[in-house]
């Protein structure tokens, strides 16, 4: 077992939308022992407690909720993610997906800085490819990956020096796209594949294919997982649930390719809201995905004591 130097990074983030409850996601996963999950397997682990928000004076605009603020985090969580990335591979406990426009813009900076290609696998049941034009709900949340590619219409945002090449991002889960999405996602090259494509294909080919990229590339790779990647009825606890989302297999399959694959950098946990939670079971499934992609295997999954 690769023993790999581990940082937990709270990014209590709840600008992205509406719905409060986000900025207690790193908490519930602190308390269902994150931290712990991936000692028990070997790391060394360190939680750098978590970040504050910059002030931002860029003013509010109208039909966009909270926007200053969430500049303020990005600009912060930018910084903290190149800091982190630069000790070891860093988890960034989130906090609603808002949060991504900080983390992998900072990542992405570090990876240009040692002249590798940065890679993004958003593991999503929405794409997450608005701008500021084209959002209809004003929920910024629903912008990352049209930021992070280097899309215009980002103002009073940070500027966009190293854009993840649309080819080295793959979307999987997608079954809630909004029109306008749609039609900028089809035309670029970006990798997607919706449910309907895992259904009939599997989950484990596009993904080995994406995965396979990646190592040809020698790239980095952030895995940004939103809750709502799985399916509401075992993963209740998120503001936007979709039905006919990921089972439990299919996403621990994922995290263990990932591990086998060695080529994850580093990675969000998002949109937890631990409000919406049923005593915890997806803050601790998710807690388990992390560690299914940090190692942890089946075969060394002891049965619960204490209870
Ligand atoms: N497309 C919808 C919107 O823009 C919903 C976005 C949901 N995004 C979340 N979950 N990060 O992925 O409002
Ligand atoms: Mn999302
Ligand atoms: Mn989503
Ligand atoms: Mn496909």
């Amino acid at each position: 077992m690769q023993n790999k130097r581990i940082l937990l990074v709270g990014a209590p983030v709840d600008s992205g939308k509406i719905r409060l409850g986000c900025l207690m996601g790193p908490d519930a996963y602190r308390t269902a022992r994150l931290g712990s999950a991936l000692q028990d397997i070997g790391h060394d682990v360190t939680d750098l407690g978590n970040v504050a928000p910059d002030r931002s004076d860029v003013a509010p605009r109208a039909g966009l909720n909270s926007l200053p603020e969430t500049i303020g985090w990005t600009t912060a969580l930018s910084r903290a993610a190149r800091e982190a990335i630069a000790k070891g591979l860093p988890i960034f406990l989130g906090g609603d997906h808002s949060l991504s426009l900080g983390t992998v813009h900072g990542v992405a900076a570090h990876a240009a800085a040692q002249g590798k290609p940065q890679f993004v696998l958003w593991l999503d049941a929405h794409s997450d490819f608005h701008t500021l034009e084209t959002t209809d709900s004003g929920n910024l949340h629903g912008t990352p990956l049209g930021y992070l590619t280097g899309r215009t219409g980002f103002d009073g945002f940070p500027a966009v020096p190293h854009p993840i090449p649309e080819e080295n991002v793959c979307i999987i889960g997608l079954r809630s796209v909004d029109t306008a999405e749609r039609k900028m996602l089809e035309a670029t090259t970006i990798r997607r594949h919706d449910m309907r494509d895992i259904d009939e294909n599997g989950i484990a080919k596009p993904l080995g294919a994406f995965l396979e990229l990646v190592a040809q590339a020698d790239g980095a790779l952030h895995v940004s997982l939103d809750v709502d990647f799985l399916d509401p009825s075992v993963a209740p606890a998120v503001g936007t649930t979709v039905p006919g989302g990921a089972t439990v297999r299919e996403a621990h399959l994922v995290m263990e390719m990932l591990h086998d694959s060695g080529l994850m950098t580093s990675m969000d946990l998002v949109e937890l809201n631990p409000m919406l939670d049923e005593r915890g079971r997806t803050a601790q499934l998710m807690v388990d995905l992390a560690a299914s992609a940090l190692g942890r295997r089946v075969f060394d999954r002891p049965t619960p004591r204490g209870l």
